[in-house]
């Protein structure tokens, strides 16, 4: 089985609380406040790993936490930033982040990070200042990112074969490459995409197989459907059509038309056309139709070329013109070329944005808000002088200001967030 496709649970390290702490040395009778800061947590990082083939190892696990951060501690010391969840995927994946940010993981090495760790609280060496000389509270690490995120792993392949079942793609891949596809005289033996490696004097493509399309491929018959994408990375499609068949031209049709109803990207691009099984029919019907389909595709596709792979003939011709095609077409392919810096996004909870007050029946107002929430969430309102911090800072930032036009009066209830105390202000 190919596991092209995993949900995963991320969650990115709590940050560590800061300290509360006073200096003490034996001559100096009360020191000021010396409480370090809390460390960030560690992050959920991606990783594109080359060894890896697919997306089965999501099976074993399905969460990854990153750590948290260390707490401050005394004498200023800082906490450890914690460690960061690595987990390396296949190269091909994509990724949906948690913010609707998407990731695309081609290039060994290449990171992604999913879940963010929370930032550290400030130690209470950092709320100290000429009022307030010594603050006896400090602010809590915020809860990293969260959440269910979903992976899909599209193959890298410079190259498709696709045609309807029993075209015989799997025995041009086995005859080209070293790989050993299964083959077998009835359609959709192939049930899964397969690879395979195409050896050229100075480069190597990699060519997947994928499972026979049929009429309705692209609304979910038969199989293709399901790997359609993996064929939307390639540059080339190499499109089989069994030249001993009923009726070439339809069936030439009926694959086009599926490739285009499953994405239009597939069929804008360039296609190298074989009729296979040469063998099977004389050597002056094969002529005829390749230059009948010559005439009829003209400059639409690449070429049109007849193999066997059962004798070979017209092989060694097929595999130049997909190196050929290669150089001129592939430079530019979205599988050498990353579509998404996998690393794009920096989040830092830094300023507290926007709020809104609203009275809420009962006489409670709550204030929405992310950064006034995250505020709120660093204190421990059960500290006097923590809420006292705390109400200064929602005076500073307007969040009073805004209340009492909403007709807050002081010993009223706020609600921010979980958090819902009196104000008494
Ligand atoms: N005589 C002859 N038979 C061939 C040739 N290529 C394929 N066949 C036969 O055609 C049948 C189908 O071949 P496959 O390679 O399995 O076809 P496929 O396109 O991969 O089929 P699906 O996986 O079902 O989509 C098998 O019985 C092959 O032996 C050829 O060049 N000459
Ligand atoms: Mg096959």
């Amino acid at each position: 089985m190919l596991y092209d496709r995993a949900k995963i649970y991320v969650e990115g390290g709590r940050g560590g609380d800061g300290c509360v702490s006073f200096r003490r040395e034996a001559h100096v009778p009360k020191g000021g406040p010396d409480g370090g800061d809390g460390g960030r947590g560690g992050d959920v990082v991606l990783v594109c790993e080359p060894s890896l083939r697919d997306l089965s190892a999501m099976r074993q696990g399905t969460h990854f936490r990153a750590s948290r951060g260390g707490h401050g501690q005394g004498k200023r010391r800082h906490g450890a930033r914690g460690e960061d969840s690595v987990v390396p995927v296949a190269p091909g994946t994509e990724v949906g982040g948690l913010h609707g940010e998407r990731f695309d993981l081609t290039e060994p090495g290449q990171r992604a990070v999913v879940a963010h760790g929370g930032g550290g609280g400030h130690g209470n060496k950092r709320f100290a200042s000429s009022t307030r000389q010594a603050p006896r509270f400090a602010e809590r690490g915020v809860d990293g990112d969260s959440g269910w995120i979903e992976l899909r792993l599209k193959l890298l392949a410079d190259s498709g074969l696709v045609g309807l079942p029993n075209a015989g793609k799997s025995s041009l891949l086995a005859r080209m490459t070293r790989a050993a596809p299964k083959v077998a005289e009835y359609p959709f033996t192939t049930v899964e995409p397969v690879l395979g490696t195409l050896e050229g004097e100075d480069r190597q493509l990699v060519l997947a197989d994928i499972p026979g399309l049929i009429e309705g491929a692209a609304e979910g018959a038969g199989l293709g459907h399901e790997f359609l994408a993996h064929v939307e990375r390639c540059g080339l499609l190499v499109h089989v059509i069994d030249v001993a068949g009923d009726d070439p031209a339809a069936a030439y049709e009926t694959v086009r038309s599926e490739l285009g109803a499953h994405d239009a990207r597939l069929e804008a691009l360039p296609e190298l056309v074989v009729l296979s099984k040469r063998d099977l029919v004389p050597d002056e019907d094969v002529e005829r139709a390749v230059g009948e389909s010559r005439g009829r595709l003209g400059d639409a596709v690449v070429d049109v070329l007849a193999v066997s792979a059962a004798t070979g003939a017209g092989i060694e011709e097929l595999s130049a013109a997909i190196f050929a095609a290669a150089s001129t077409q592939m430079s530019r392919t979205p599988a050498s070329v990353p579509e998404f810096e996998a690393e794009h996004r920096t989040y830092r909870p830094a300023g507290v944005g926007g709020f809104a007050v609203e009275r809420l029946d009962g006489g409670a107002f709550r204030v929405e808000g992310r950064g006034i929430e995250l505020l709120v969430d660093r204190h421990d309102l059960s500290n006097a002088e923590a809420l006292a911090y705390l109400e200064q800072r929602l005076r500073e930032i307007g969040v009073l200001k805004a209340l009492q036009d909403a007709g807050f009066e002081p010993g009223d209830e706020v609600r921010i967030g979980e958090e819902a105390f009196e104000l008494h202000v």
